[in-house]
């Protein structure tokens, strides 16, 4: 065995040469990868012995891509292209070996090899849309050639990654080998074809199922119409598609060239820069400085749940998703039976769309276990309470709770702003009590804030971030505040979206503005869908809020077919002569003096408070840094991935165009604009958030 470098070895076994590479964590194609490659790709073909060449992973997976961390950065070592042309050129038939996921480049490096062989946990993909990327080393030429142009298309703008089976059906593998016998599998294959005398099956050269769309440009134009509402705002798969519309109608090289071209504008462009920020934010938020990694954690082999109402029930869908058994506790028969009712229907709404089998339905149903009995509970690992937001049902319930459980339970609250150690404080032992605020619906939304409260222990804090990883959870870690950080800054935005349409903006302006930015919908249609009589009781309505007076119309939402919008039978909103007519009242009559307000004064009135507040929130320490209230925000509120977060958002904008408005509004409308010492300190050093490690 020949050492290349410090990350690649070269081994001829028996005829065939082996290039092995292992650079921890995921092989990402780093400069020392791509030259241990080429390196070992001469090693192959200078060795007589060598008939063929296999190249292989060490670690937990096949190259997974492209190093993101290089990107931006000055180009060092072998070039990639040169690397798969020395591959795609081998008078040696040369085989990829793939485990774990052949992601990215690390799949175009396997797209450049005569064949592909896999063992049956092995998964492909093209994921780059991911980080508002196309794939740029050849995938979008050489991936429709294999796998036609529908599939491609699919696979490109999805970003799924592939699972072994499919990928042989598909021709993107030749071969499945037994699990675990990976290389001896790879060198038989290679072995094989030598023996058989197959050919050196090039991708570049394989036309026929591009060739077949020749002509069909509805391909695309359908494709485009499909996905139009799953691509708004987004700039890579529009590119994406124009590489596929290129390699069905320019000759492979020329489609390099338009891949390259349109891959230097999407890394370009901030889009990108946001959604790689993103890749990076979401796998720092499970770092806690306090906590390290091999901080002891808590078995939770069972799990209890307090309440069955929609957050209970999807709480306990998530656990059942991944086996562990959970009982649901309710007061009543008749509730606890409805919310089994809907966490069934729930499931078989998943099933009826073949998400999961008509068996895995009854499989986690049979996890889940009803109960009116509290003492039920007393065998559990860890405790979510899920009930009505008062703070004395919760002081009642835990005070119970700290009687029933076990020692070493965890005791949580779902909580969605309440003071958790003010929860704590009623029981024996704080250090076991968190908050682990999921999003509606629960078994749908991938962030959970995990609440750290004074005396929560390190490892109840462990416990839950690594939780939330296996039940397919995206965890930031906050500290107790009113509203945590998600909905704390949240405030911010929905006080000023009140008070624009009291200045003469519409509710449907402001909807406007936010939805054009990339949210999935305004707030005053978001109000609309979640119904405007949440919290509101007639007997005590007088009238004195817009939604007072909506709900007194009984204009309840889309529910009611009228809210601040006008409903049509197809639910389309529409803008309402009726509230603007209330609005314009309440305003005469409040004394306000409306005038005409900019798209871009709405935008910065809704967005520069949550920026400043996420400020306070790191000042507070309730944020850890500053990527995590991206991370929150990005996947509990609709927040656009290609837009980083308010955070990144106020790097970009220019966090002194940021101080600089605060201070404008602060001195035309009060101290809520008040800019947070962080923002005044990181624009007097000339620093921005991402400075913040
Ligand atoms: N580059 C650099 N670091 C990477 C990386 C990559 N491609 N992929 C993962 N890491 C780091 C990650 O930051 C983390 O670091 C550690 O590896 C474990 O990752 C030319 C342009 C492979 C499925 O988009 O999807 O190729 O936090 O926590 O949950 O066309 O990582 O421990 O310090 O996510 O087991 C295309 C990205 C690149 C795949 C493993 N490839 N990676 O998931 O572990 S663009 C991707 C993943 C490209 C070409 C283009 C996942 C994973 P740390 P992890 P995991």
């Amino acid at each position: 065995m020949t050492a290349i470098n410090e990350v690649t070895t070269y081994a001829l076994e028996g005829d065939v040469g082996v290039i092995t590479l292992n650079s921890p964590p995921v092989n990402a194609l780093s400069a020392n990868v791509r030259d241990g490659l080429a390196g070992g790709m001469k090693a192959g073909l200078d060795d007589a012995g060598a008939k063929s060449i296999v190249l292989i992973c060490e670690g937990r997976t096949f190259i997974a891509g492209a190093d993101i961390t290089e990107f931006g950065g000055a180009q060092k070592g072998a070039s990639l292209f040169d690397v798969q042309d020395a591959i795609e050129n081998s008078p040696k038939p040369v085989v990829a070996a793939i485990h774990g996921t052949a992601l990215g480049g690390g799949l175009e490096v396997a797209l450049a090899c005569h064949y592909r062989v896999a063992v049956p946990s092995a998964r492909c993909g093209l994921p780059e849309v991911n980080l508002g990327l196309l794939p740029g080393a050849g995938g979008t030429q050489r991936l429709p050639r294999i796998v036609g142009v529908q599939k491609a298309l699919e696979m490109m703008t999805s970003g799924q990654h592939v699972p072994a089976k499919e990928c042989l059906a598909m021709g993107l593998v030749d071969e499945v080998v037994e699990e675990g016998k990976l290389r001896e599998g790879a060198v038989a294959f290679a072995r094989k074809i030598v023996a058989e005398g197959r050919p050196l099956k090039k991708v570049r050269e394989s036309n026929e199922k591009v060739e077949a769309a020749r002509g069909h440009p509805e391909i695309f134009a359908d494709f485009r119409k499909a996905n139009a509402r799953r691509f708004r705002g987004y700039m890579a798969p529009e590119h994406i598609i124009k590489t596929v519309e290129a390699a069905v109608n320019q000759p492979f090289d020329e489609g390099l060239k338009t891949e390259r071209k349109l891959f230097g504008e999407l890394i370009a462009s901030p889009h990108s820069a946001a959604q790689r920020y993103s890749f990076f934010a979401e796998r720092q938020a499970a770092k806690i400085p306090d906590v390290p990694d091999d901080t002891a954690t808590l078995p939770v082999n069972s799990v209890g749940v307090i309440g069955a109402g929609t957050m209970g029930g999807g709480i306990a869908m998530n656990f059942a998703n991944v086996g562990v058994p959970v009982t649901i506790v309710e007061v009543k028969q008749d509730a606890l039976d409805r919310g089994l009712k809907v966490i069934r229907s729930n499931y078989e709404r998943t099933a009826a769309r073949g998400g999961i089998t008509p068996a895995q339905v009854e499989e986690r149903m049979g996890l889940i276990k009803g109960s009116l009995e509290m003492n039920d509970l007393a065998s559990a690992d860890l405790i979510i309470e899920a009930v009505f937001e008062r703070m004395d049902i919760k002081k009642d319930i835990f005070t119970k709770l700290d009687a029933i459980a076990k020692p070493g339970a965890i005791l949580a609250t779902n909580t969605s702003g309440l003071n958790i150690d003010e929860i704590a404080s009623v029981t024996k032992r704080p250090e076991a009590v968190i908050g682990l605020h999921f999003f509606s619906p629960a078994n749908v939304m991938k962030l959970l804030e995990v609440v750290r409260a004074d005396h929560t222990s390190k490892e109840v804090i462990a416990t839950s971030m690594k939780l939330a990883k296996k039940i397919g959870k995206i965890a930031v870690l906050v500290g107790v505040t009113p509203g945590f950080v998600g909905n704390r800054i949240l405030g911010q935005r929905q006080r000023e979206a009140q008070k624009l349409i009291f200045e003469g903006a519409m509710p449907w302006d402001v909807d406007r503005v936010l939805y054009d930015f990339g949210f999935p919908m305004g707030p005053f249609a978001m109000s609309d869908l979640a119904g405007l009589d949440i919290g509101w009781v007639k007997e005590n309505s007088k009238g004195e809020t817009i939604r007072d007076v909506l709900c007194e119309m009984d204009r309840r939402g889309q529910k009611t077919g009228a809210g601040y919008y006008d409903y049509d039978e197809s639910r389309t909103a529409k803008p309402s002569p009726v509230t603007e007519k209330i609005i314009q009242d309440f305003a005469a009559k409040s004394g306000a003096n409306t005038r005409d307000i900019s798209d871009e004064e709405i935008l910065e009135r809704t967005l520069y408070p949550m920026i400043n507040e996420g400020a306070k929130l790191l000042e507070e320490g309730k944020a850890i840094r500053p990527s995590d209230v991206d991370v929150v925000w990005q996947n509990g509120y609709g927040w656009p991935v290609y837009r980083g977060g308010p955070m990144w958002y106020g790097d970009y904008v220019g966090l002194d165009k940021v101080l600089d408005r605060m201070k404008d509004f602060q001195a035309q409308m009060g101290d809520v604009f008040k800019p947070s010492a962080l923002l005044e300190k990181l624009v007097a050093e000339g620093k921005r958030f991402q400075d913040l490690r």
